[in-house]
């Protein structure tokens, strides 16, 4: 590849500075600055075919699979650390690190680090550039795959040095897999080091990570700026950096409404934001599928973006009939990884079609054996595609003001108990719902699939700080909007039943629980006030050509007590972990749950 020197493009002082001191101590064979444009796109993906890191996918023009080695296919959260200065303001809930310490061990693995391969600096903007909610970083990386994928996920362009010299704030986020090369030595299709560090320092706004080139852990710009140092700057400044999706409900009067929904990962967080409405009067645009960041606007209402550009998805599960705009976006222009290959050359995962191919060649790159328990893609592959690819994204998707939130749904896995969806009885109560939040497992991350923990916020992998200040922060956040917060709702669209299976068909069907939601924000419904929060009625939930049992039906929105009153045991102890830091008024709305449950 060319070898680019790093005074053809006109960088800002401050970004050379620091480029010159990362290539002093890495030492790179070559620099390279990245613009955004498709040649350099290209140049990367001939690098990868070269390297063997990707193959093409014939079937699907400009797509390519990219297979990772078996250890690194999904965020890693016990190699994930808060270095803040002082251990409580990383809270209970994070891994913690001296950030003294941690630089130095760092210092050391990134000496040489970069040897013999290029070093890629990439601007990117999250949020247009100069937009009022918008925010900008240089990611430098070490993977051409983590590069390419930058481009598809955020802004890329040098338009990013302009703001930077003009003083607008950026963040550092310093990124190497961990594998120089001996003079002579062959690299690897897949590199990536086992001793894996992501490292978050809020204080400075700083990223540093190395090892792993998965997404999580090596696309800087998402989890680890655009949650973790967001959220800690979003506490400072007033704002809010969150892990939701954004979708704008349109009906065919002509109303509008926006919601926001935080799930953990690989809870359908897309597949929501892509809603394929079951009911003709309402259609769902995309704004974002996994972050958004919102801000008090001046009309004093929260306004919200999709600071990404592109979808970081879940294959598996993905079909023509849980989601098939994702399936239509995904035609062409894709990064493929982990998925498994057919014999005509198209991919393939478990989900997409009933029947499994003949002759797959599984996500490892070896045939694939259809008798065996092993799945042909990996349970974490997963689709990178730019948003604007997207046949449901909103058409102003890109407005740098955001959308206006009517309404906040959070849920998660819950095969029993939680029900299809309930609604807080305010802000207040609300932020007790959002903390107590737990769910099932998922491959998204390294750990026990299946097992429930709680996830507060679907943030608990993703906070910068403590999260017991996190709490505090959503309480103010409500004080200062006051009534022209947005609703807050709970919803639950994984309940089980005896035989195993999902009483509540879902996907389309869950547009069903999102006109709910529209008629409470409106007021033309009332629903029925309980101990945990209010639940609709039986017939305000618009069931019309639906086939469900009224038994399962009642089932599904019925706030069984004792039930309850357990769950709010393992509140009780899960809130101790906060200790001081756990904000007063969430131990009200505890003990007046507890007591409502009791009077019940
Ligand atoms: O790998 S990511 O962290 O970007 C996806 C997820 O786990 O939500
Ligand atoms: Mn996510």
């Amino acid at each position: 590849m060319t070898d680019f020197a790093a005074t053809e493009v006109l960088a800002a002082a401050d970004v050379r500075t620091w480029v010159d001191e990362v290539a002093a101590k890495t030492k790179p064979a070559s620099v390279r600055y990245l613009t955004g444009s498709d040649a350099e796109y290209q140049e990367l993906v001939d690098v990868m075919l070269e390297a063997g890191t990707i193959v093409p996918v014939p079937k699907r023009p400009g797509s390519y699979l990219a297979r990772s080695t078996k250890d690194d296919v999904a965020r890693m959260e016990d190699r994930t650390f808060i270095c803040s200065e002082q251990e409580i303001d990383a809270g209970p809930t994070n891994n913690w690190r001296d950030p003294a310490e941690m630089r130095e061990t760092l210092d050391e693995l990134f000496e040489g680090a970069m040897a013999r391969r290029t070093m890629y600096v990439i601007p990117f903007s999250m949020g247009v550039v100069g937009g009022p909610i918008s925010q900008l970083g240089v990611e430098i990386t070490d993977s051409p795959y983590v590069a390419a994928s930058m481009m598809y996920m955020t802004r890329v362009t040098d338009e990013v040095h302009t703001a930077i010299e003009s003083g607008d704030f950026w963040v550092k986020a310093l990124h190497s897999i961990g594998v120089p090369l001996a003079e002579g030595e062959a690299d690897v299709a897949w590199p990536s080091n086992p001793n894996r560090y992501i490292t978050q320092f809020p204080e400075t706004r700083e990223i540093i990570s190395f090892g792993s080139a998965y997404g999580g852990n090596a696309l800087l710009a998402k989890k680890c700026f655009a949650l973790r140092i967001a959220s800690a700057m979003a506490r400072d400044e007033g704002w809010m950096a969150e892990h939701m999706l954004i979708l704008r409900m349109r009906h065919e009067s002509g109303r509008t409404l926006h919601i926001t929904g935080a799930f953990p990962s690989a809870c359908g967080k897309t597949n929501l934001a892509m809603l394929q409405s079951s009911m003709p009067e309402w259609t769902i645009e995309t704004i974002g599928d996994d972050i958004a960041w919102l801000r008090p606007g001046k009309d004093g209402r929260l306004y919200a973006i999709n600071p990404e550009y592109g979808f970081f998805g879940v294959a598996p599960g993905t079909s023509v009939k849980t989601n098939s705009v994702a399936m239509e976006m995904m035609e062409r222009d894709t990064i493929f990884t982990n998925v498994a290959l057919t014999e005509d050359g198209d991919v393939w995962w478990e989900g997409m079609t009933k029947e499994v191919p003949e002759n797959l060649t599984n996500w490892l790159g070896e045939p694939h054996d259809p008798s065996g328990d092993a799945p042909a893609a990996h349970p974490n592959a997963r689709f990178t595609v730019r948003a604007m690819q997207c046949p449901s994204i909103a058409p102003d998707y890109d407005d740098p003001a955001g959308v206006p939130i009517d309404a906040i749904i959070f849920g998660g896995r819950r095969p029993s108990l939680v029900p299809l969806v309930m609604q807080s009885r305010s802000w207040q109560h609300g932020v007790f719902v959002g903390s107590t939040v737990s769910s099932q497992q998922t491959a998204a991350a390294e750990g026990p699939v299946g097992q429930i923990r709680r996830d507060p916020f679907a943030m608990l992998p993703f906070a910068g700080y403590n999260m017991g200040d996190y709490f505090a922060h959503w309480l103010r956040m409500g004080e200062s909007l006051g009534d022209k917060a947005p609703k807050i709702f709970n919803v639950n669209w994984f309940r089980r039943d005896e035989e195993g299976g999902f009483p509540w068909p879902g996907f389309s069907e869950n547009a069903r629980v999102l006109d709910w939601v529209a008629k409470r924000v409106s007021g033309e419904v009332t629903g029925v006030e309980t101990p945990i929060g209010i639940l609709p009625a039986a017939d305000e939930l618009n069931l019309d050509g639906l086939e469900i049992d009224r038994d399962v039906l009642d089932e599904l929105i019925s706030c069984d007590v004792e039930g309850w009153r357990d769950e709010m045991l393992g509140v009780s102890e899960f809130y101790e972990i906060f200790g001081q830091r756990l904000p007063g008024e969430l131990g009200r709305e505890l003990t007046d749950v507890k007591r409502r449950l009791k009077e019940a």
